[in-house]
């Protein structure tokens, strides 16, 4: 028995001694952040001095997929390493995390961390009986908050708000932000919501980084930043940065306010004295929103010249800023060239936490450190889905296909040679085109087989939500009537936010 005791004890030294080492995590993401909207991609307008100074101080990451071209998507993936597909996103707004999927904020957890998520969620709703979309988001359906997926600490919001005063104006508001569960009013003298919304997330942040270290705990934080997405308002000060600049001095304002809080977490964590013991990563979650903008537009993001904008297969869709840095571990001013993405992120946390996954179900990424360290070139292929179109980035070649049987309208782009996408190669490929494509269609089954249920053990597992199968539009989509009502009513709102936005403007 006495033995028994002593193994246990042993046991759990062991494991505190490790939980000790460990180093912390702390991934960091933008929305609707363009790929040239930073300095250390080269942007000249936008001030982004202290993400620059990150890349300086780590690893630049020209060949970084978001995965989803929208929101909900490439947040699936994150916390999931796997396809929103498999759980059941479809898009922005649609379905949720199902509760059987595992997150890096449940992984990290079993190792003894502690976890928090801020800022935007858009992966389910945080209340049964209210959401920030009305009640067609069928919020009692939906509801799957980050407290439900292994967070300790939470302080989220369930969609987009504005990047200046984020709190909304009042009591009527339906997408208020949840400290722990629990809404605030915006007018609570207390509340804390007026600003720049990167402070008034990061100002949850750093008691959470405090209190970890204090418990001598290694921590995941997961930072969703609302800048740039609409609304997009930029605060006096930051208006000031950009004379001249039209209503874009709001676009490049929010980033600044945003890039200054990621400045003011460095500090902090060089202050507290782990800033060599943590990971940290940084991208954006899509291409940057609207056309490409005129000089004054307020969506006046940028792809650095990549084809596509939000929404789309190609790369100003997927590819977006991205850097990572962790002292010791990655070489100070590299620059990788070699594929990441966000599927990554669970298989190379489960690979620093020494993490199992309990099952073998089906994970779309692998361990990025050997490839952000320069030691090796990626070894999978990166899958992508997005509504009507599935596409692949294998090595240097991308494929995008639209139907499961006609292949007239294939694509193929060499992007070691071609990475705008302005020559198609496939009809002078065919044996890359068969290769990939069929890849492709196996990938295609196998988030058909997850979305089943297939991976999570559960005999006769009900999925909620319709299959969506490509080039054939779900039983129940709208028909045209419908689908023009849905679109007037999308137009008549957005009149409505631009005439908020002069407004606030003033
Ligand atoms: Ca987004």
């Amino acid at each position: 028995m006495k033995i028994k005791y002593y193994s246990l004890f042993l046991l759990i030294s062991i494991s505190v001694l490790q939980a000790k080492t460990l180093p912390n995590v702390i991934l960091m993401m933008a929305d609707d952040l363009g790929w040239g909207d930073v300095g250390f991609n080269g942007n000249k307008i936008i001030k982004t001095p202290h993400l620059d100074e990150m890349a300086r101080e780590g690893v630049s990451l020209t060949q970084f997929y978001s995965v989803g071209p929208v929101c909900s998507p490439t947040r699936a993936a994150v916390l999931t390493g796997r396809h929103n597909f498999r759980t059941a996103i479809w898009s922005a707004n649609t379905g949720h995390l199902r509760r059987e999927e595992i997150t890096i904020a449940e992984a990290a957890k079993s190792k003894g961390y502690v976890t928090g998520h801020f800022g935007k969620w858009h992966l389910g709703t945080l209340s049964r009986t209210m959401s920030s979309k009305g009640e067609s988001r069928k919020p009692a359906e939906n509801y799957s908050p980050p407290w439900d997926h292994g967070y300790d600490r939470s302080f989220v919001v369930e969609s987009s708000v504005s990047t200046w005063d984020p709190g909304g104006k009042g009591n009527k508001n339906k997408n208020p932000f949840y400290d722990d569960g629990v809404p605030l009013d915006p007018n609570d003298p207390d509340s804390n919501l007026k600003g720049g919304a990167g402070r008034v997330v990061m100002d949850r942040v750093i008691p959470f980084i405090e209190k970890a270290v204090d418990s001598d705990k290694p921590f995941l934080a997961v930072i969703w930043f609302n800048a740039p997405h609409e609304p997009i308002r930029a605060g006096p000060s930051y208006l000031a940065m950009y004379p001249n600049t039209g209503d874009s001095a709001q676009y490049y304002g929010c980033i600044t306010e945003m890039d200054e809080q990621v400045g003011r977490l460095q500090a902090k964590l060089k202050k507290l004295g782990i800033y060599d013991n943590t990971l940290q990563v940084f991208c954006s979650d899509n291409g940057p929103e609207g056309n490409d903008p005129d000089f004054g537009d307020r969506q006046a993001g940028v792809t650095g010249g990549f084809r596509g904008r939000k929404s789309s297969c190609y790369e100003g869709g997927v590819r977006v800023p991205a850097l990572a840095v962790w002292p010791g571990q990655i070489k100070a001013g590299s620059v990788v060239n070699s594929a990441v993405c966000t599927y990554d992120y669970m298989p190379t946390i489960a690979e620093i936490m020494g993490y199992q996954m309990p099952d073998q179900r089906i994970l779309d990424g692998e361990n990025m450190l050997p490839v952000i360290r320069g030691e090796a070139d990626r070894t999978k292929s990166i899958p992508f889905r997005h509504k009507g179109r599935a596409w692949l980035v294998k090595g240097s070649y991308k494929m995008i296909i639209n139907s499961i049987t006609e292949t007239k309208s294939d694509e193929i782009y060499d992007l070691s040679r071609d990475a705008y996408e302005t020559e198609n190669i496939n009809a002078s490929s065919p044996e890359l085109a068969l290769a990939m494509r069929k890849e492709i269609l196996a990938f295609l089954d196998s988030l058909k087989e997850s979305y089943e249920g297939a991976d999570y053990g559960i005999e006769a597992y009900k999925p909620l939500g319709e299959w969506h199968e490509l080039g054939v539009a779900p039983a129940s989509a709208l028909n045209a009537k419908e689908k023009a009502e849905k679109l007037a009513k999308r137009e008549k709102k957005k009149e409505k936010r631009e005439k908020e936005q002069e407004g606030n403007a003033e």
